[in-house]
């Protein structure tokens, strides 16, 4: 595995402006924002009532700090405006459409204009160099293509740096090995809970990505996923893998992108302005508290947004990386507001209970969580193969050691249900943890 980073390297840095001094980016920063707020001001009706009902033109926002003087941004926001209500440019002038479903109600239109396509390229591209992949590597693409910004916008940035790009797409998971053994991938991009599955798959059929493939690192992200399921696939392809950030109202991937320290992702603060808050108050808090990620677009053209509340959770990481990158680091998303669920009082992320699966040997790739009633989670996980098919007190053992770490996690104690390999349904896109039975 390589681990020369281009930056310390010197090789890219100075055009892509990844070590700017902090003064010359913020002042960069403000720049780009009274143009996104003039913009917005201008030309969206949303955006001129909301800067009068605050009783604000765009001109008293005159530093970094006044932001904080205009109202949020949310998704309910962007679905009343469905479809055309939030561009800023003429139609003629946009040249690409993405949408954004989530689990409710109209989908979120987002417009990308031609120089959008170029900065989201730019900014793709920018984050492939940083984590060593460029000419010479072939990227096989497995997130899907087509409304979802996944595949394409990661397409488009990975052309742009001279990778051959194969457009896969997820799913045909045979071929998806096929494809890396014939054509010698280098890297990959795909989501966690595929990669998981197509990792048991190589298990199943006898290959060594060692001897038989030629992968390196692979880009995973669009859904949370823990460092225990990053562990997982790395040893398993014996690869680096990065984690990638991003939404489609920002773009799509690449919004925030692990350098080869993987601590943190660096979240490009040329092109987002970002803020955590308490997502009950909307307080803005401290560089490593943790709360709601906040972004306001400074360079989208075609549909800049302002204090856009994303409902992912994470911090920002106050200290300097290794690095030398000056752009500040987001953790890992640690969940979705949204997808946070209570039971018997408790505040719980599917994550908390992924991580303490994917630290237990034997529990294999493939999970689910069962809500029933505001008392009880059921988890069901798959087990290997050998586990499944063996000892009966062996499974009991299993069995109690899972309940019993997940509750010292998340508090209360899960029913558990042990699964043969391939019994829940494979994902190729997002995965769904979840499953919601409760009626109330
Ligand atoms: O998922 C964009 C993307 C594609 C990012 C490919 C990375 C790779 P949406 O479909 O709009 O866009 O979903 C955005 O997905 O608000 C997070 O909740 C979640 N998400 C995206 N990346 C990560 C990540 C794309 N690395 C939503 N870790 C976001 C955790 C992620 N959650």
């Amino acid at each position: 595995m390589s681990r020369t980073d281009p930056l310390i390297e010197g090789a890219f840095w100075q055009r892509q402006n990844e070590v700017i001094e902090r003064t010359f980016l913020e002042a960069e920063q403000l720049h780009h924002l009274k143009e996104t707020l003039d913009s917005v001001y201008s030309n969206v009706p949303f955006y001129k009532s909301r800067f009068e009902k605050a009783g604000l033109i765009p001109g008293d926002i005159r530093s970094l700090g006044d932001l904080r003087r205009l109202p949020f941004t949310t998704s309910d926001d962007l679905r009343a405006a469905y479809p055309f209500g939030m561009l800023a440019v003429s139609k003629e002038d946009v040249v690409r459409l993405h949408t954004s479903s989530g689990t409710t109600g109209k989908p979120k239109a987002i417009f990308f204009s031609r120089q959008d396509i170029e900065n989201s390229s730019d900014l793709i591209a920018r984050c492939l160099v940083m984590t060593g992949t460029g000419r010479g590597d072939i990227l096989q693409n497995m997130m899907t293509y087509g409304m979802f910004t996944g595949a394409l916008v990661m397409h488009y940035g990975a052309e742009k740096v001279g990778a051959l790009v194969i457009p896969a797409g997820p799913g045909n998971s045979d071929r998806q090995i096929s494809f890396m053994q014939d054509f010698g991938v280098t890297a990959f991009h795909i989501t966690p809970s595929y990669a998981l599955y197509i990792s048991s798959l190589m298990q199943e059929r006898g290959i060594d990505p060692g001897k038989d493939l030629s992968l390196k690192r692979a880009y995973l992200g669009a859904e949370p996923y823990t460092e225990e399921t990053r562990r997982k696939i790395e040893y398993i392809f014996g690869i680096d893998v990065y984690n990638c950030y991003g939404l489609t109202e920002m773009n799509g991937p690449g919004v925030a992108f692990e350098c080869m320290h993987k601590n943190g992702m660096h979240l490009w603060e040329d092109h987002f302005l970002m803020e955590i808050i308490n997502p009950d108050t909307g307080e803005v808090l401290e560089d490593g508290e943790k709360g709601e990620l906040v972004l306001t677009s400074l360079r989208r053209e075609a549909m800049p947004l302002i204090r856009y509340r994303t409902r992912d959770i994470t911090r920002i990481m106050p200290d300097n990386c290794e690095c030398g990158r000056t752009h500040r680091r987001i953790s890992r998303i640690l969940g979705r507001s949204d997808d946070m669920f209570i039971a018997r009082g408790v505040n719980i992320f599917p994550q908390q209970i992924e991580q303490v699966l994917m630290g237990i040997k034997g529990v294999a790739q493939n999970y689910q969580i069962v809500l029933e009633s505001f008392d009880d989670i059921t988890v069901r996980a798959e087990i290997s193969k050998d586990l499944f098919d063996g000892n009966i007190e062996h499974l009991l053992d299993l069995q109690t050691e899972i309940a019993d770490k997940i509750r010292a996690e998340i508090i209360v104690k899960p029913k558990v249900e042990l699964l043969e390999p391939g019994a829940l349904p494979v994902s190729e896109g997002k995965a769904k943890r979840v499953i919601d039975n409760r009626t109330m």
